[in-house]
């Protein structure tokens, strides 16, 4: 809950560990007129799992930037796309496992035994799942993931047998089918095996069949703009968007002051799943400043919808 008479307002950034530590968002405060008229702005956070110190750093110009008269924290309201790359040691809740630092970068879940578990709510399988992969390593003989729905004991929708890679740092994508997984649930993957250490996983994902039997069943059901990733960006984002009818699109990016400044897309689409890079560049090519922007999807039915890139570099 912010107040700026600043012409120009400011930006809180959100740090882990110290001032200067990795921004895990930024929000971009516009001024609200004066200096007792309160006003709510939020921002997307990434990589907040999880228990850390945090630092509210203030950016801007001029003499007193905002006021703060409180913050707060909400867990994650978006769902986890089932087929983009989701890293292990994302998880919601876990029982058993470790977080390690992974030779491959970031983390990985391991010191995995017999009966473990990760779990990662509300996944979305939008029209279905046919094939489950993981990025793997194990220097035992390996064991199994089973991924199942809604619950430790929840419906099973596939087994993934995982053998010996002969290292915990050497990596393997094992990949297996999945049936009867649609709509949003919250993911269990279950690990059992023989008894010690049985491998470690780095990230996972769902595939979507590209087979002409099973496209009818994969097209999208609505017409949907998402988030674009990663946000905030420095050099480039892609944003992603669905069709569930063939239509003109237009997808135009705005500023602040509702002036559009780049065109990405302005012909007719089919039904489809699309995304388009953004390199923060305007329809002339010139870079455009730090700042928020909006994404403005328009499709011949008059189905508007946005969302909020931010653009620091
Ligand atoms: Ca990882």
């Amino acid at each position: 809950m912010v107040s700026s008479a600043n012409a120009g307002g400011g930006t809180i950034e959100v740090r882990e560990g110290s001032a200067t530590g990795t921004l895990l968002g930024s929000c971009a405060v516009s001024n609200t007129g004066s200096w007792t008229n309160y006003q709510t702005v939020s921002c997307t956070l990434t990589n907040s799992a999880g228990d850390k110190n945090i630092y509210l750093v203030f950016k801007g110009t001029g003499t007193e930037l905002m006021r703060l008269d409180y913050f707060t924290a909400q867990n994650a309201g978006g769902n986890i796309d089932a087929f983009s790359q989701i890293e292990a040691e994302e998880y919601t809740t876990m029982s058993g496992i470790q977080k390690a630092t992974c030779n491959e970068g970031g983390e990985k879940v391991g010191y995995i035994e017999n009966g473990d578990y990760i779990v990662f709510n509300n996944v979305d399988f939008g029209a279905g799942a046919v094939s489950f992969e993981a990025r793997v390593a194990s220097a035992t003989s390996g064991g199994s993931i089973e991924v199942r729905l809604d619950g430790l004991s929840g419906k099973l929708v596939g087994t993934c047998a995982v053998a010996g890679t002969n290292g915990w740092t050497t990596w393997t994508t094992k990949s297996c089918a999945i049936s009867g997984a649609t709509g949003i649930h919250n993911l269990y993957l279950k690990f059992t095996g023989a008894s010690g250490y049985l491998f470690d996983i780095n990230w996972f994902k769902f595939s979507l069949s590209t087979s002409t039997n099973n496209l009818l069943n994969t097209l999208p059901g609505h017409t949907k703009l998402k988030d674009n990733f990663p946000n905030p960006f420095s050099t480039k984002t892609t944003i992603h968007y669905q069709l569930s009818e063939a239509t003109p699109v237009k997808l135009n990016i705005y500023n602040l002051l509702g002036e559009k400044v780049a065109t990405l897309v302005n012909e007719y689409q089919a039904v489809g799943y699309y995304s388009v890079e953004w390199n923060a560049k305007d329809n002339n090519g010139n870079h455009l400043e730090n700042g928020l922007y909006l994404t403005r999807l328009e499709t011949g039915n008059n189905c508007i919808q946005t969302t909020k890139p931010i653009l620091l570099r």
